[in-house]
């Protein structure tokens, strides 16, 4: 096989961190396809030079997005309350004060943030591949272009619609392999005076709790401030501001424009001398995170050997993509987990990538509960744990792994 190497440097890559063989993470499938699955070699690797964390191979775009993409943003009421606040974020800026703005957002699966610019009445245009989370969207009035956004699409839009004065995204750049293409067509696609605001899981946070889960198929790039800078800096534009946000376990914020657009916010320096003390710059904290992950590996694994051995039962919570990682790489299967429940409608009835444990409805949680139920979607806690009150009062047990592997209640 031809040496990996770094999507942004060319350097090569060397791997920090091996899953072994993983199935797609939002491959639910049912029996008849259980033959032909897909898998892949899932390797982790740094590169010094462009600081970016990354996959060594990522599966085809099209096996991944299409029209029939398992995840619909909508599912969580905490993710529509933290759109809302995005775009009014947005909306009050001055970024937004010139008359007629348009925004443009990519990856806008079924219209979660958009929405909130169809009610105020913005010019808005969304870019979402998988066809059936889009059709979603346009059926709320969010107007959607059903294509993987790359040079050529940020040209047609400025031919239709003219230059944009926002370009949003959230939880999608880390997805895209050819991140300087979209970088390149953000340059085009963005007004003089516009401004990029996305967030992605943070690979600081990623490396402090070892949610090693958020490594998957679709997170080719998994970013920090450090290599969102030199990236965007080799595009001439500028690192402008970064946002902590507590969304999907730890995710940051940045907001970015054409260089010497806008002031710089001296949240930028202070994360980046964050950083630096953390080495998020340097692979040797891979090979400490390594370690760390295959601890984490060994603890859940005994901690649901044990339970089995005492006659538990055991069911999942939220047929995550993540879950696919920490299901695959530490062979659990239904001989562990008797189901998983899910509220989306397109995974019930299906079976968990590589692993085929069946993913049922909520219903099933409800009238079948389990002793002890494994929180996948852990990063929606405090949304589920308000809606479960009663799990734990009638003695039910929660299992999460991050930030370590431990029993709650
Ligand atoms: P959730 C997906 O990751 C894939 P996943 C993607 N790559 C990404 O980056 C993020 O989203 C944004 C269910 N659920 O959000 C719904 C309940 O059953 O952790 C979802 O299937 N009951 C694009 O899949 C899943 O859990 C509930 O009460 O890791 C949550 O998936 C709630 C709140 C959710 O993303
Ligand atoms: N922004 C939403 C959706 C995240 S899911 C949220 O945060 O909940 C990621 C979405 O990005 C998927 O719906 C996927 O189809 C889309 N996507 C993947 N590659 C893309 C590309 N090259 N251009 C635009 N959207 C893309």
């Amino acid at each position: 096989m031809k040496q990996p190497s770094c999507r942004i440097s060319g350097a090569p890559l060397v791997n920090v961190l091996d899953f072994g063989q993983q199935p797609l993470g939002n491959g639910f499938l049912l029996p008849e396809r259980f033959a032909d699955e897909y898998f892949y070699p899932m390797k982790t690797g740094f590169c010094e030079s462009s600081m970016m964390f990354q996959l060594l191979e990522q599966p085809a775009l099209d096996k991944m997005f299409h029209e029939h993409y398992a995840f619909y943003s909508s599912t969580s009421s905490f993710m529509e309350r933290h759109f809302g606040n995005f775009a009014q974020q947005l909306m009050k800026s001055k970024f937004l004060a010139s008359p007629d703005p348009f925004v443009v957002e990519l990856g806008c699966n079924d219209g979660i943030m958009l929405k909130n610019f169809v009610d105020a009445g913005i010019r808005h245009l969304g870019i979402e591949p998988s066809r059936n989370v889009a059709e979603v969207a346009n059926s709320l009035g969010v107007r959607t272009l059903s294509e993987f956004f790359c040079p050529d699409v940020a040209e047609k839009i400025v031919r239709e619609h003219g230059q944009a004065n926002a370009f949003l995204a959230a939880n999608v750049m880390c997805h895209i392999p050819d991140i300087s293409g979209v970088v390149e067509g953000i340059r085009t696609l963005l007004k003089p005076d516009g401004v990029v605001m996305f967030e992605d899981p943070y690979l600081g946070d990623v490396v402090e709790k070892i949610s090693y889960d958020q490594i998957y198929d679709e997170h080719v790039f998994l970013f920090s401030a450090h290599s969102i800078r030199h990236l965007f800096g080799l595009h001439g534009m500028e690192l402008i501001d970064v946002q902590p946000q507590i969304t999907h376990g730890g995710s940051m914020r940045y907001i970015l424009s054409h260089a010497g657009a806008h002031p710089i916010n001296e949240s930028v320096p202070t994360l980046i001398a964050k950083e630096a003390t953390l080495g998020l710059h340097r692979q040797e904290t891979f090979d400490v995170f390594r370690k760390r992950v295959e601890k984490s590996r060994e603890d859940l694994v005994s901690l649901l050997r044990g339970l089995k051995l005492k006659g538990k039962r055991i069911a999942g919570y939220g047929a995550t993509s993540k879950s696919t990682t920490i299901l695959n790489y530490c062979g659990i299967g239904s001989e562990t987990i008797e189901y998983i429940s899910d509220t989306t409608p397109i995974k019930q009835g299906k079976f968990t990538p590589g692993m085929h444990i069946p993913v049922k409805s909520y219903d099933a949680f409800l009238n079948n509960p389990p002793d002890y139920a494994i929180l996948f979607a852990w990063n929606h806690a405090e949304e589920i744990m308000t809606k479960e009150k009663n799990f734990m009062q009638s003695g039910g047990r929660w299992i999460v792994h991050v930030p370590k592997v431990q029993v709650l209640g």
